[in-house]
């Protein structure tokens, strides 16, 4: 397997997140990050958890990628005078992209009638402290109604941007909804989106039977390498979410090109296999350390994969680009 983890345990968990009365003291878990590295700096979003099982986003920086300091304080979600009529219970799960300068995030946010990906722009510049994504500004909605894991590309194609998301349309008995399909958004303001096509789908019966994205695609000369998660729902005990990688077309990103047959990283350690939910992997963030001019990845540049482990803590693990893809099998259907 080509993912390697680093260091003997977890990169970071409960203890690293400072009490923040009344709000944050003594924090239950803090796991499912996501990640930009600019000008040598990496930002994590940690999504954080407190006894109450209220949901916090808190940025952390760090100049290596390894030892991170995290902020004391949550992000501010900034409305913008948008706020939705319904109640809103949780905004977790942060996806980072840096487009021409700018920085985006997309989150999932939980509300009454379901869960929906908020697209928010980082207010800060990106020379302040956490590259300025300490302040988030409510841009729009992703076009669906109910969907989650969303990640915006980090360049236009054909002149739109493009998201990935997965609609959940997937009910399962005693669980939110989910999905087993990844669909292409696209929009002209990262604003309004209209939905593009089925990137690709759920294996039943195998590793990623349910999947959705993981950190946003980072263009290589073969093609977007995008890793996504995978959930193994035939366990009677309880559900294995894995990662896995896939390479999509770089004019049409709904064609798959290759994908990995098996999971590239699963619940191993004893911080994945046991926790607030067991046997997770969950990979929301991922840096590359070097890009050619014309904005592509280079070939032996280390990937690093910021994931959350047991939604209890935050784990990383590393490869290169070449490695990465050579794990990839050309699409030829389904297996
Ligand atoms: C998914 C999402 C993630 C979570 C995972 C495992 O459906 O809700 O935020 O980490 O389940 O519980």
């Amino acid at each position: 397997m080509t993912l390697r983890r680093l260091g003997n345990g977890p990169l970071i968990t409960r203890g690293d997140i400072a009490d923040l009365p009344p709000d944050l003291g003594d924090v239950s878990s803090v796991f499912n990050p996501g990640a930009v590295m600019i000008g040598g700096k990496t930002v994590l979003l940690l999504r954080v958890q407190s006894r109450g099982r209220r949901t916090f986003t808190i940025p952390a920086v760090s100049s290596d990628g390894i030892k991170f300091t995290v902020s004391p304080q949550p992000v501010f979600f900034d409305w913008d005078g948008k706020q939705p009529s319904e109640e809103i219970f949780h905004i977790y799960d942060a996806r980072i992209t840096q487009i021409a300068g700018e920085l985006y995030v997309v989150t999932a946010v939980d509300m009454g009638p379901g869960c929906r990906l908020a697209i928010w722009q980082a207010v800060g510049a990106v020379q302040d402290s956490f590259l300025g994504l300490d302040k988030l500004r409510f841009l729009g909605w992703s076009g669906f109604d109910d969907s989650r894991n969303g990640v915006i590309f980090p360049e236009q194609v054909g002149g739109r941007y493009l998201m990935l998301q997965r609609p959940n349309l997937t009910k399962v008995a005693g669980a939110p909804p989910t999905g087993s399909s990844i669909v292409l958004s696209t929009s002209n303001d990262l604003l309004h989106w209209e939905e593009a096509g089925t990137v690709m789908s759920g294996n039943f019966h195998y590793w990623d039977e349910l999947i959705g994205s993981g950190p946003p695609p980072v263009k290589t000369r073969g093609g977007w390498l995008h890793i996504y998660h995978g959930i193994a729902t035939h366990f009677q005990a309880s559900n294995i979410y894995q990662a896995g990688a896939v390479l999509l077309d770089l004019n049409d990103p709904t064609r798959v090109l290759a994908r990995t047959r098996d999971n590239i990283l699963e619940p191993r350690e004893s911080w994945e296999l046991t926790g607030q939910v067991p046997n997770v992997v969950f990979p929301g963030g991922m840096t590359v350390s070097d890009f050619d001019h014309d904005g592509f990845a280079k070939d032996n540049a280390t990937v690093r994969v910021y994931y959350g482990a047991a939604d209890t803590a935050i784990g990383l693990a590393e490869t290169t680009v070449d490695k990465l893809i050579a794990e990839l099998t050309p699409a030829c259907g389904e297996r």
